[in-house]
C-alpha cells in the first residue's frame, strides 16, 4: 500500500505538528508559538528565559502527550498495582536536559533552536533547578522517579512543592553566606497546578465519640482549622519509552481566603493571618541533612503532604471502584527515611474513622500497603516528636498511634515473655523522660518490608539500630542498594564520554547498564584509552573555566582533580582531606624541589546553617587554599579550590571532570552514598574506606581498581569500645602532629591562632570520627594514588574498567530490587494494554 511509496519524494513539504511533532520543522514552529502566545514575545524581543520557557513548554506539551496516554491505560486496567512514592524531599535537578533525551529529540532540539540563531546549552543553562531536597535522599528519589518511568512502573511521586528549596550558598571572605532559593521567581514550566484536586488537611481541635447509625462507637475529629493542599503536577517521562509518570507536589493554602467570623468581629488581622499561617506550611525546605528538627512546622509539613497524598491516593482507588479496604492492592506505598511515616496512623484514620472499616481489617490493609527505607544510622536523624505536640496538632492521629501502640505492645509481650527492656525499647512512645513518638517505630510496627540502602548498612541495622525490631519480624527485611541513572549523571552530563561509548559498543547501555560490561576489552587497547584520555581533559578544561568564573582560582587541567563533593559533615570527615593537603603542603616547604605530583583539591558541598562545625571546616577549606595557591613555592603544583553552591546542575559539570572521588568517611557512619556511583560511572578511580556502597563497588570494579584505607566498621567499635585515644596516636606521629600545628600556630587564619581550635582540640581529644586514628593509612594510600598517577596507561585502563563495571548502580537495577523484593509489581506496557 502507502508504505511502499514512501521511498517517493514527497512534493509538499511534510506537515507541521506543534503540539506532539518530533521534527525540526515542528519544534521551531511550537517554541515560535510558545514565544508567542505564553510570553507575548517574538524571536527577535525575546530574552533568553522567554526563550528558555518557550522551549520547556514544547517539550511539556510533548509529555502531557505521553502522560495521558500512560494514564488512560493504567486506569482503564483494574490490576494494576501502582507505587507512591512519598518523599519529604525530590532534589528534581533542572528538567529541560533529561527530557530531551528522554523522548530522544537532543538533536532535532538542537537544530530547531539553531535554526531560531540561538544555542541549546545557552538556554537549557537559563533552568533555575528545583533544589527541593538536601542531599542524597532527594536525590535519590528523583533518580528513582526517574528509574520508575524507565522501567513503565506506574507510579506517582508524592511530595511537597516548597516556596523556597534549599538554600543557595555564596561564600564570603571563606565562610558560608546562605541566600534565599526563589527558584519560581521566573516561572516553572513543567508544573500544573490541578486546584480541582485539592484536599482538606486538619489540624488542632479537638476529637469525641458518637454512636453511628448502627449504634457502633466511632470517633471524629473536630479540628480548630484546615488547610486546602493544591497538587501541583510535573510529567516524569521514561527514557525511549512511551510511558510517562508523575510528581504530585503539594502547595498549601488557606481553606478560605478570609476567616469571615474574625472578619465580622472587626478583625480583619486575624484574618489574613490565618491565611498566612496556612501559607507557611509548604514555604521553606528545612535544611538539616541527617538532624532532626523537632520544629512544629516540620511536622505540620510531614502531616500535611501525607494527608493530602492519602486522600488523592484514596479518591484515585474509589475511582477504580476500589472497596476502602482493598487499597492496598491498588497501592504500594514506599515511606522514604520515617518522614512520612506518619502515614501508617494517618491511613488507618481514614480508613477506620471515614470509612468506617474495622480495626483488624484497617490494620491488615495498612500494613500491606507500606514499606519503610531506613536512610542512616546517625542516631541524631533518629525521628522523634514530643507527645504534647502531636496531641496538640493532630489529636485524633495520636489517639490512633496509642492504639497501634497498645496492641503492638500485648503482641511483644506474648511473643517474649517478660522481657521489659524490649518493650520499652520497641514501644512507638519514648517514655524514658519526656514522653516522645518515635517515628521509626511506627514504621517498623506498620510496615511489611523494611530495607537498608546498601549491603553494609542493612547488615548494621539488623545489628545494631532494628535488631529487636529483626527478632519480632525477620521476615519484613530487605537490602535494596541504592543506585543513580545514568541518563542524567553520564548521557547528559558527560556527552564526551557517551559519544565514546556508543562509538565503541552501540547505544543501549543507558537504559541496561550491565551493557557497560563490553567495554572492558577497550581498557587495554591503546587508541581507546588515548581518547578516554582526552575526554576527560576537555571535561576538566571546562571546569577550570568555570572554577576560575566562579572563584577566581586558576587551576591547571592537567593536574589531578581531586574531588570531594557532598553535604559538609562530620562523618563525611572532609577534614581528613584537609590534613593530607597541609602534609603536602608540608613536604613542599621542607623541600621545595620535591616531586610531587600536582593535584587541583576540589571540595563543594552545602553546611546546614546552624551546624558550627560544618561551617567551620568550610572556613578552614577557604584559609588553606589562600595560603597554598597563593604561596611561590608551591609553584601551583597544589590548588585547592571550594566550589561554592553544590547543587545538581553544577554535579553535572563536576563529576565529568573528576580523576579522584574522595568517599573517606568513617567506616559504619555513610549509609550508601550515590555520589560514590556517579564518580565511577563518569571515570574517576575512588579512594575511599569500606563504607556504605563503597564495599560493593569495590566488588564490582575489583580491588586492584579501588584505592581502600582505614578501619573497618568492625574495627571503629572495637576501638570505641577499648577507650580510643586520639591524643596517643598524634604523640606517635610526626607528620600528622606538625600538620596540626601547623593549624594551631595561626598559618592559615592571619596569625588568629583560636580560629580552628574547636577542630584541632576536637580531634586531638574526642575524635569520635576517628580521623587521628585513619591518618596514617590515608595518607600512604594518597601516596600510592600518586604513584599510579604517574603511570598514565594504567591510570585510565583502571578509570575505563570502573565505568565498564557499573551496571549494577543503575537505579534501574535498585527499581526493579523493589518491584521484586517489596512492591510486588510488574512493568506495564501501555503498548500492549
Ligand atoms: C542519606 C545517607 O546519608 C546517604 O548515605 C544515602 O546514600 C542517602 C540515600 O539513601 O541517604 N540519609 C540521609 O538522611 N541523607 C542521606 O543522604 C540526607
Amino acid at each position: 500500500s502507502n508504505a511502499n511509496n514512501s521511498k517517493v519524494k514527497r512534493a509538499s513539504a511534510p506537515t507541521i505538528d506543534v503540539r506532539s511533532g518530533m521534527d525540526v520543522e515542528s519544534l521551531k514552529q511550537a517554541i515560535t508559538e510558545h514565544l508567542f502566545y505564553q510570553q507575548g514575545r517574538n524571536i527577535v524581543n525575546t530574552s533568553l528565559n522567554d526563550l528558555y520557557m518557550a522551549v520547556s513548554h514544547t517539550v511539556h506539551d510533548r509529555l502531557l502527550q505521553h502522560e495521558h496516554k500512560t494514564m488512560n491505560a493504567v486506569f482503564d486496567n483494574n490490576n494494576v498495582r501502582l507505587v507512591s512514592y512519598m518523599s519529604a524531599e525530590f532534589l528534581m535537578g533542572p528538567q529541560l536536559g533529561v527530557n530531551l533525551i528522554d523522548l530522544n529529540i537532543m538533536a532535532e532540539m538542537e537544530q530547531a533552536v539553531q535554526e531560531l540563531g540561538f544555542s541549546l546549552n545557552t538556554i537549557m543553562a537559563q533552568e533555575e533547578e528545583p533544589g527541593l531536597g538536601n542531599g542524597g535522599l532527594g536525590r535519590l528519589a528523583a533518580c528513582y522517579i526517574d528509574s520508575m518511568a524507565s522501567q513503565q512502573i506506574p507510579a506517582i511521586g508524592y511530595g511537597i512543592r516548597y516556596e523556597f528549596g534549599i538554600f543557595d550558598q555564596v561564600i564570603r571572605d571563606g565562610w558560608q553566606v546562605e541566600i534565599t532559593d526563589k527558584w519560581l521567581r521566573n516561572g516553572n514550566p513543567w508544573e500544573s497546578a490541578r486546584p480541582e484536586l485539592a484536599v482538606n488537611v486538619k489540624f488542632g481541635g479537638h476529637t469525641e465519640s458518637y454512636l453511628d447509625s448502627n449504634e457502633y462507637l466511632r470517633y471524629r475529629w473536630k479540628p480548630d482549622y484546615m488547610v486546602t493542599g493544591i497538587p501541583y503536577d510535573t510529567p516524569i517521562m521514561g527514557y525511549k519509552v512511551p510511558s510517562c509518570n508523575f510528581l504530585r507536589l503539594w502547595k498549601s493554602e488557606a481553606e478560605e481566603s478570609f476567616d469571615f467570623s474574625s472578619f465580622n468581629q472587626g478583625d480583619y488581622y486575624k484574618a489574613v493571618e490565618y491565611k498566612v499561617k496556612s501559607e507557611n506550611i509548604s514555604k521553606v525546605l528545612y535544611p538539616n541533612d541527617e538532624m532532626l528538627g523537632g520544629k512544629k512546622l516540620r511536622l505540620k509539613q510531614q502531616y500535611f503532604f501525607v494527608s493530602c497524598s492519602l486522600q488523592d491516593m484514596m479518591n484515585i482507588h474509589l475511582r477504580f471502584d476500589g472497596k476502602p479496604q482493598d487499597f492496598h492492592k491498588r497501592w504500594a506505598i514506599q515511606l522514604n527515611d520515617t518522614h512520612p511515616s506518619v502515614a501508617v496512623a494517618e491511613l488507618m484514620r481514614i480508613l477506620v474513622d471515614e470509612y468506617h472499616v474495622d480495626w483488624d481489617v484497617a490494620w491488615h490493609t495498612t500494613c500491606s500497603t507500606c514499606s519503610y527505607t531506613n536512610h542512616t544510622l546517625l542516631p541524631e536523624a533518629l525521628e522523634k516528636w514530643p507527645v504534647g505536640l502531636f496531641a496538640y496538632l493532630i489529636p485524633r492521629v495520636l489517639e490512633i498511634i496509642f492504639e497501634i501502640n497498645y496492641r503492638f505492645l500485648k503482641e511483644v509481650s506474648s511473643r517474649f515473655p517478660g522481657d521489659n527492656g524490649k518493650l520499652s525499647r520497641m514501644s512507638i512512645i519514648d517514655e524514658s523522660g519526656e514522653k516522645f513518638v518515635r517515628m521509626a517505630n511506627l514504621a517498623c510496627v506498620g510496615c511489611c518490608a523494611i530495607n537498608g540502602v546498601a549491603e553494609l548498612h542493612t547488615e548494621l541495622l539488623k545489628q545494631q539500630i532494628l535488631h529487636d525490631w529483626v527478632e519480632m519480624f525477620p521476615e519484613r527485611f530487605h537490602n535494596v542498594t541504592n543506585g543513580v541513572t545514568p541518563r542524567r549523571f553520564v548521557v547528559l552530563s558527560n556527552p564526551g564520554l557517551s559519544n565514546l561509548i556508543i562509538e565503541s559498543i552501540g547505544d543501549k547501555w543507558p537504559g541496561k547498564l550491565d551493557e557497560l560490561r563490553k567495554l572492558e576489552p577497550f581498557a587495554d587497547d591503546a587508541a581507546f584509552r588515548e581518547k578516554f584520555r582526552s575526554v576527560k581533559l576537555e571535561n576538566k578544561k571546562i571546569l577550570a573555566a568555570l572554577i576560575k568564573e566562579r572563584t577566581g582560582v586558576v587551576v591547571n587541567p592537567s593536574s589531578m582533580f581531586d574531588v570531594q563533593v557532598k553535604r559538609i559533615h562530620e562523618y563525611k570527615r572532609q577534614h581528613l582531606s584537609v590534613l593530607h593537603i597541609i602534609a603536602l603542603y608540608l613536604r613542599i616547604k621542607q623541600n621545595p624541589d620535591i616531586d610531587i605530583v600536582p593535584r587541583t583539591f576540589i571540595f563543594g558541598g552545602k553546611a546546614a546553617p546552624g551546624y558550627f562545625s560544618a561551617k567551620l571546616i568550610i572556613k578552614l577549606i577557604n584559609s588553606v587554599g589562600d595560603v597554598v595557591n597563593n604561596d611561590p613555592d608551591v609553584k601551583d603544583r597544589l590548588k585547592v579550590v571550594f566550589f561554592p553552591d553544590f547543587n545538581v546542575t553544577n554535579a553535572q559539570l563536576i563529576y565529568p571532570a573528576a580523576d579522584l572521588s574522595e568517599q573517606i568517611s568513617t567506616a559504619g557512619k555513610e549509609a550508601s552514598g550515590t555520589g560514590n556511583m556517579k564518580f565511577s560511572m563518569n571515570g574517576a578511580l575512588t579512594i575511599g574506606t569500606l563504607d556504605g556502597a563503597n564495599v560493593e563497588i569495590r566488588e564490582e570494579v575489583g580491588n586492584d581498581n579501588f584505592f581502600l584505607f582505614g578501619l573497618t566498621a568492625a574495627q571503629v567499635e572495637d576501638a570505641k569500645r577499648n577507650g580510643y585515644n586520639p591524643h596517643f596516636i598524634y604523640d606517635n606521629n610526626e607528620e600528622l602532629r606538625n600538620v596540626i600545628s601547623m593549624i594551631n600556630s595561626g598559618r592559615f587564619s592571619n596569625g588568629d591562632t583560636n580560629l580552628f581550635k574547636p577542630i584541632t582540640d576536637n580531634l586531638l581529644w574526642h575524635d569520635p570520627f576517628m580521623l587521628m586514628a585513619d591518618f596514617s593509612l590515608y595518607i600512604a594510600c594518597q601516596d600510592l594514588v600518586a604513584e599510579t598517577w604517574k603511570n598514565t596507561a594504567e591510570w585510565n585502563r583502571m578509570a575505563i574498567l570502573n565505568v565498564a563495571r557499573m551496571g549494577k548502580f543503575s537505579s534501574d537495577r535498585s527499581i526493579q530490587d523493589y518491584c521484586e523484593k517489596i512492591w510486588k509489581v510488574k512493568p506495564f506496557n501501555i503498548r500492549k494494554a
